[in-house]
């Protein structure tokens, strides 16, 4: 197979990460098939903790490098760009651990991958040709995660505002914004500039007809 571009995808919780990345997906998805791109999650990534108690599994931090299984997504990155598929795992937000069925993704000149922490890892960055950072105002994102985790991930208004002092917040300051060093490019605002999802698709549309 030809040259993979691998296209990272960073930035606080819930500051539309996944929103963009869908977008840019989908949309180039209606336009040229599924044949050239391929997108994973970091969140599909977060480690299996079906050996743990639901007690357990709420007092993780979720939050940290060592909640991921980084080197499972560096494993399936080098596959792809080898011309292999791979099988991403399924995580559920709501009870907290991997679930059995994984999600067979085929290899792709074009590979998307979203998450919080992939920039703050040296060895993945190594594997990143380009590096995006969402750059939306943390009280957005604060918003959005509270309507989320209630209406998606089973979650009460009292967890959310706990976790996020306790972790979220922190994390957001002591790995997400410094990783932000790191990014080729920043989007203000989130996962709804359309600009900048303009711009990444003619660069998309470019890689696939090189
Ligand atoms: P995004 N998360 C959970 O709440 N529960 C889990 O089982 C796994 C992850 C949260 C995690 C992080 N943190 O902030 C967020 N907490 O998912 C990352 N607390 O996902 O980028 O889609 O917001
Ligand atoms: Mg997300």
């Amino acid at each position: 197979m030809s040259k993979i571009t691998v296209i990272a995808i960073a930035g606080a919780s819930a500051s539309g990460k996944s929103l963009f990345a869908s977008t840019v997906y989908q949309e180039l998805v209606a336009e040229l098939g599924t044949d050239g791109i391929a997108i994973l999650a970091e969140d599909a990534y977060y480690r299996d903790q079906s050996h743990m108690t639901m007690e357990q599994r709420v007092l993780t931090n979720y939050d940290q490098p060592a909640a991921f299984e980084h080197d499972l997504l560096m494993q399936h990155l080098r596959q792809l760009k080898a011309g292999e598929a791979v099988n991403m795992p399924q995580y559920s937000h709501t009870t907290h651990t991997r679930l059995e069925k994984s999600i067979r993704v085929a290899p792709a000149k074009v590979v998307m991958v979203e998450g919080i922490l992939l920039l703050t890892d040296e060895k993945l960055r190594e594997q990143f040709d380009i590096s995006v950072f969402m750059d939306t105002p943390l009280d957005i994102c604060l918003l959005r995660r509270i309507k989320r985790d209630i209406e998606e991930r089973g979650r009460t208004l009292q967890s959310v505002t706990e976790q996020y002092e306790q972790y979220v917040r922190p994390a957001f300051f002591d790995f997400i914004f410094p990783s932000k060093q790191f990014a080729d490019l920043v989007v203000t605002r989130g996962g709804q500039n359309e600009i900048a999802i303009d711009i990444i698709k003619t660069k998309i549309r470019q890689l696939l007809a090189e």
